[in-house]
C-alpha cells in the first residue's frame, strides 16, 4: 500500500439533473407521430426496422383505460429523464394513469419537441420489467437468483456490508459510481459523508476531453447560439439522432429556414450528414488534420477577425508560426478531403463569421489524442472572433440556487485510485477517470477497493471491453445497484435497490443554461409504484444506518425550499407552466468592452494554452496520425441511434418494437470480398473480444471503418424484451483513453468481419 498521504476532502476542487366516462385519450399513430417533431420523423433507421413495424408498435394497444371522474383535470408539467436533455412535459392522465406525454411549449431548452424515447416514457412506468422492490442475491453471482426483501432489511444488509469494507479497507476500499441526474447531487453526498475519495462519474466515458480543451482556452465552457449561426462545421456531433435540446431543434429550423448551412464530417452518412449542405466523409482519427489547416487558411489569408485577436486573446504569433506547416494539401493526404474544398469552407465560414462556428459536439470520447484535437476545434473558434457574439460561443450563465447548509466531509485516508491529481490534472478529480480507474482496481494498484455502489449506471455497457468489468465485478465482495430496470449490472449485484422513475418523484429543482438562464421542477406526476424509493429516501435509509444522518438534515420540500430561497422563488413560481425564468433571452457580450479577465493563466483567451504549458503538454495541438489497421481490419466506429440512450431503454415496449436489435453497417466493397450479403449473421472480432450480429451492408459508411450502434446485446435474464437481441459493442472495443484527460477512446478499435 501506498505512503498514507493526506489529501483534500473528497469534492474540494470546484473546477474545472360513483365515475363519469370521459372520452378516451387514445395515443393513435398520429398522436405519437406528431409529437416526436420533425427531428424524429427525418429520422430513417438504416437497417433497423421496417415502416410497417414501426407502425405497428405504435399502433400497440394498451391496456384499457380505467374510467375517470372528467372535473379531475391537473396540469402536470414535469421533466423528461429518458437522457441527458432533460425536456419538459406536460403528462396526461386518466385517473391515476399516465396515458400520454406533450411537450410543454413553455419549456425553453425543448419547446414543441417530445422525442420518441421521451414519448415512451409512459411505458417507463408500465415496463413489467421494471424493479418493484428490494432484491437480495441468493444464487452464485449471475445466476439470476434473488429473493425479495423488505426495504429495511436491504438498506440493514447494505450498511452492514459497507462497514464492513470500511472496517477491513478502509474508506477508500469503497467505490461509489453515477451517471448524471436531479438527484445524482444526494448520492455524491453520500459517497463523500462514508469518506471514500473514489467517485467516479460518466464524463470520462463520454465529454471530458472536449470540456477540458474549451475550458483551458475560454475559461469556461461555452455555449453555442446555434440558432442564431448562420454557418456551423461539426465534426460527428450527430444532432439529428443524438438529440441535444436545444441544438438539434435550433440546428433543424435554420437549416429548413435556409439561415443556416452546415458542413458534416463523419466517416458515416448520419440523418445530420442529410440534413447538411454538405457531407465530408474523413478518413476516421484526422479530424486534427482539418481544423488546423482551417486555421493555417484564416492566419496565411488574414481571414481572422484581427482586432479581436489583439484585444482578447494570447499566443496569437505562436499560433500563427505552429499552423504554418499545416496547409490543405497536407491536411488532404491526411483526412482525404480535397484541398480546394478545405480552402473553400474556410473563406465561407471566415465571411460568415462572427455568425459561424465550430461547434465542440457533446460526446469527445473518440481517440487517444482528443484533447489536441477539441483544442484545434476551440482555436478556429476564437481566430473567427465569434466569442460572446450572436450565432457564435457564449459564457455559461446560470441562476443561482441555493442549498441545505452541510456538515464538512471527512478527509479521506488516501488519495483516489485513478490518481487524477498527477496523471491526468486538468481534468475534473471528482469525476475519475473510469477506464484507469478499472485498470487500478483490478490490479489492487495502490490499493485493494472490494466494495462497490452503482447509481443510475450501467457500467457493463457503458466502459469499453466488458471482460475488464466482468472482472471488476468478481473482484467485489459486495456490489449494490440502484436502478430502475434489472439491468446488465444489476444482474451481477448482491443487493438491488429500485429507485422510483422520473414520473413518479419530485427532484430538487434544476438550472439550466441553454438558450437562457430558467429554471424548471420535475414535480411527481404519480405516486411512486411498487416499493420503489427516490434516491434521497434510499440513501438517507443507509445515512441513518452508518451515523451520517448530519449530512441529510432535509426532506424533498425543505431542499427546494432551501435552493429557492437563493433567488426568491416559491414553488407557486412554477404553476403556470412548470419554468421560471428571469430575462427570457440570451446575453451577448458580457465579457467584452470593459476590463472582463477571462479565467486562464493569461487573464486572456489563449491560443497557445498556458495550463497545457505550465503541466508540461504541448500549448498547441501537434498532429499525431491515427493508429493503422492490421491486414483485412476495419476500425468500429459506435454511436447513438435515436430510439435508444445508451443501454437503457431497448426494453422499453415501444421503443423495442420500433427496432429490436442494432446491425454491423459494411461498405459493400468490404463486404463482396468477404462472401456478405445484406441482413445475414456475421462474426465481428476485435483483440479483446467477438460477437456474432446481423449485417447492414450499405454505401453510407467508407470503406475503411464498420458501424454499431451502441447499446444492444443484454444479457440479463430480467430484460425479457432486450436480452439477446443485437450485440454489445464493449465486447470488442480496447480499453483505450485519451491520454491528455483520461476520457475513453472508444474509436480506436480495429475489427475483422466474416460471415457467421
Ligand atoms: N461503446 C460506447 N460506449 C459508450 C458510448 C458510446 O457511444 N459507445 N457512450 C458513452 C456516453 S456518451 C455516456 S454519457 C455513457 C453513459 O453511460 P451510462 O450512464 O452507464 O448509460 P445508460 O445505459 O444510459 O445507463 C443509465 C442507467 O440509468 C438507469 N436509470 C434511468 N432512469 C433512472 C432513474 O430514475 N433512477 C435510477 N436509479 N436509474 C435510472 C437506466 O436504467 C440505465 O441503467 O456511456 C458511454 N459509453
Ligand atoms: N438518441 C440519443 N440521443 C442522445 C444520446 C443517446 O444515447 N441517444 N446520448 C446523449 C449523450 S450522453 C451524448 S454524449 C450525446 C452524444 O452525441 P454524439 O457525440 O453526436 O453521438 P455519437 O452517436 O456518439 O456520435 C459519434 C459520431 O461520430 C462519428 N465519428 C466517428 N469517428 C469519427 C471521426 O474520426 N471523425 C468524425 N468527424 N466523426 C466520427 C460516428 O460515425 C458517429 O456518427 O448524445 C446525447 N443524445
Ligand atoms: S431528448 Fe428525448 S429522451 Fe432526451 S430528455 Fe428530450 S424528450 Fe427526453
Ligand atoms: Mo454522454
Amino acid at each position: 500500500m501506498s505512503a498514507k498521504r493526506r489529501t483534500r476532502p473528497v469534492g474540494s476542487r470546484p473546477s474545472g439533473e360513483g365515475q363519469k366516462r370521459r372520452p378516451r385519450v387514445h395515443v393513435d399513430r398520429r398522436g405519437f407521430l406528431g409529437t416526436m417533431g420533425t427531428a424524429i420523423l427525418g429520422t430513417t433507421l438504416y437497417g433497423c426496422t421496417t415502416r410497417t413495424q414501426m407502425l405497428k408498435a405504435i399502433d400497440s394497444p394498451q391496456a384499457p383505460p380505467e374510467p375517470v371522474d372528467s372535473v379531475a383535470k391537473a396540469r402536470h408539467f414535469s421533466v423528461c429523464a429518458n437522457c441527458v436533455n432533460k425536456c419538459g412535459f406536460e403528462a396526461i392522465l386518466e385517473g391515476a394513469r399516465v396515458r400520454k406525454l406533450e411537450p410543454n411549449p413553455s419549456f425553453p431548452k425543448s419547446r414543441s419537441m417530445l422525442c420518441a424515447k421521451g414519448n415512451a416514457g409512459v411505458k417507463v412506468i408500465q415496463d413489467p420489467d421494471r424493479l418493484k422492490h428490494p432484491l437480495i442475491r441468493t444464487g452464485a453471482r449471475g445466476e439470476g437468483k434473488w429473493r425479495k426483501a423488505s426495504w429495511d432489511e436491504a438498506l440493514d444488509y447494505c450498511a452492514q456490508r459497507m462497514s464492513k469494507i470500511k472496517e477491513t479497507y478502509g474508506p477508500h476500499g469503497m467505490l461509489f459510481s453515477s451517471t448524471e441526474g436531479f438527484q445524482e447531487g444526494f448520492y455524491t453526498t453520500f459517497a463523500k459523508a462514508y469518506g471514500s475519495p473514489n467517485l467516479v462519474r460518466h464524463p470520462s466515458l463520454c465529454l471530458a476531453s472536449g470540456n477540458v480543451a474549451f475550458f483551458t482556452t475560454f475559461g469556461t465552457v461555452p455555449e453555442f447560439d446555434v440558432e442564431h449561426a448562420e454557418y456551423i462545421i461539426m465534426s460527428g456531433a450527430n444532432r439529428m439522432e443524438a438529440f441535444i435540446t436545444p441544438d438539434t431543434t435550433d440546428m433543424m429550423e435554420g437549416i429548413r429556414d435556409g439561415r443556416l448551412k452546415v458542413v458534416y464530417l463523419d466517416p458515416r452518412y448520419t440523418v445530420t450528414a442529410s440534413k447538411a449542405a454538405e457531407w465530408l466523409p474523413i478518413r476516421p482519427g484526422t479530424d486534427l488534420a482539418f481544423y488546423l489547416a482551417m486555421a493555417n487558411v484564416m492566419v496565411r489569408e488574414k481571414l481572422y477577425a484581427a482586432g479581436f485577436v489583439a484585444k482578447y486573446t494570447q499566443g496569437f504569433d505562436e499560433l500563427a508560426a505552429h499552423v504554418a506547416p499545416y496547409t490543405p494539401e497536407w491536411a488532404e493526404k491526411e483526412c482525404e478531403i480535397p484541398a480546394e474544398q478545405i480552402r473553400r469552407i474556410t473563406r465561407e465560414f471566415a465571411k460568415a463569421a462572427p455568425r459561424a462556428m465550430i461547434y465542440k459536439g457533446r460526446r469527445t470520447s473518440w481517440y487517444e489524442n482528443d484533447t489536441q484535437m477539441r483544442q484545434a476545434m476551440a482555436i478556429v473558434n476564437v481566430l473567427a472572433g465569434n466569442w460572446d457574439q450572436k450565432g457564435g460561443l457564449l459564457p455559461k450563465a446560470s441562476i443561482k440556487l441555493g442549498k441545505p447548509a452541510l456538515p464538512e466531509f471527512p478527509w479521506p485516508d488516501e488519495y483516489r485510485i485513478d490518481n487524477m491529481e498527477e496523471r491526468h490534472p486538468l481534468a475534473r478529480e471528482d469525476d475519475g477517470a473510469y477506464v484507469e480507474l478499472r485498470q487500478q482496481v483490478l490490479d489492487d494498484e495502490p490499493y485493494p477497493v472490494r466494495g462497490w455502489m452503482v447509481y443510475k449506471q450501467n457500467p457493463l455497457h457503458g466502459l469499453p471491453d466488458r471482460r475488464l468489468t466482468m472482472q471488476m465485478i468478481e473482484k467485489m465482495e459486495f456490489l449494490a445497484v440502484i436502478d430502475i430496470v434489472p439491468t446488465d449490472t444489476a444482474w451481477m449485484a448482491d443487493v438491488i435497490l429500485p429507485e422510483s422513475t422520473y414520473l413518479e418523484r419530485t427532484d430538487p429543482v434544476h438550472g439550466f443554461h441553454a438558450p437562457y438562464p430558467f429554471l424548471a421542477l420535475r414535480k411527481q406526476v404519480v405516486p411512486p409504484q411498487f416499493e420503489t424509493r427516490a434516491c434521497l429516501d434510499i440513501v438517507k435509509g443507509l445515512a441513518s444506518r452508518m451515523e451520517l444522518d448530519s449530512f441529510f438534515d432535509y426532506t424533498m420540500d425543505s431542499y427546494i425550499a432551501a435552493q429557492l430561497a437563493e433567488p426568491g422563488l416559491t414553488l407557486a413560481d412554477f404553476d403556470e407552466n412548470g419554468v421560471w425564468s428571469g430575462k427570457k433571452a440570451r446575453s451577448y457580450g458580457t465579457t467584452l468592452g470593459g476590463d472582463y479577465r477571462f479565467r486562464t493563466p493569461s487573464g486572456k483567451i489563449e491560443l497557445a494554452n498556458e495550463r497545457f504549458r505550465r503541466r508540461k503538454y504541448d500549448p498547441l495541438p501537434h498532429y499525431t496520425p491515427p493508429s493503422t489497421p492490421g491486414k483485412g481490419e476495419l476500425r468500429l466506429l459506435p454511436g447513438k441511434q435515436a430510439y435508444f440512450t445508451h443501454a437503457s431503454n431497448q426494453n422499453n415496449r415501444w421503443l423495442h418494437e420500433l427496432c429490436p436489435e442494432n446491425q454491423l453497417w459494411i461498405h459493400p466493397a468490404e463486404a463482396t470480398p468477404r462472401g456478405i450479403s445484406n441482413g445475414q449473421d456475421v462474426r465481428v472480432r476485435s483483440h479483446v473480444g467477438q460477437v456474432v450480429m446481423k449485417v447492414l451492408v450499405t454505401e453510407k459508411i467508407r470503406r475503411d471503418c464498420v458501424h454499431m450502434p451502441h447499446g444492444f446485446g443484454h444479457r440479463s435474464g430480467g430484460l425479457t424484451l432486450a436480452r439477446g437481441q443485437g450485440a454489445s459493442d464493449q465486447d470488442l472495443l480496447e480499453a483505450r483513453f485519451d491520454k491528455m484527460t483520461g476520457n475513453a477512446a472508444y474509436h480506436e478499435t480495429f475489427v475483422t468481419v466474416e460471415p457467421a
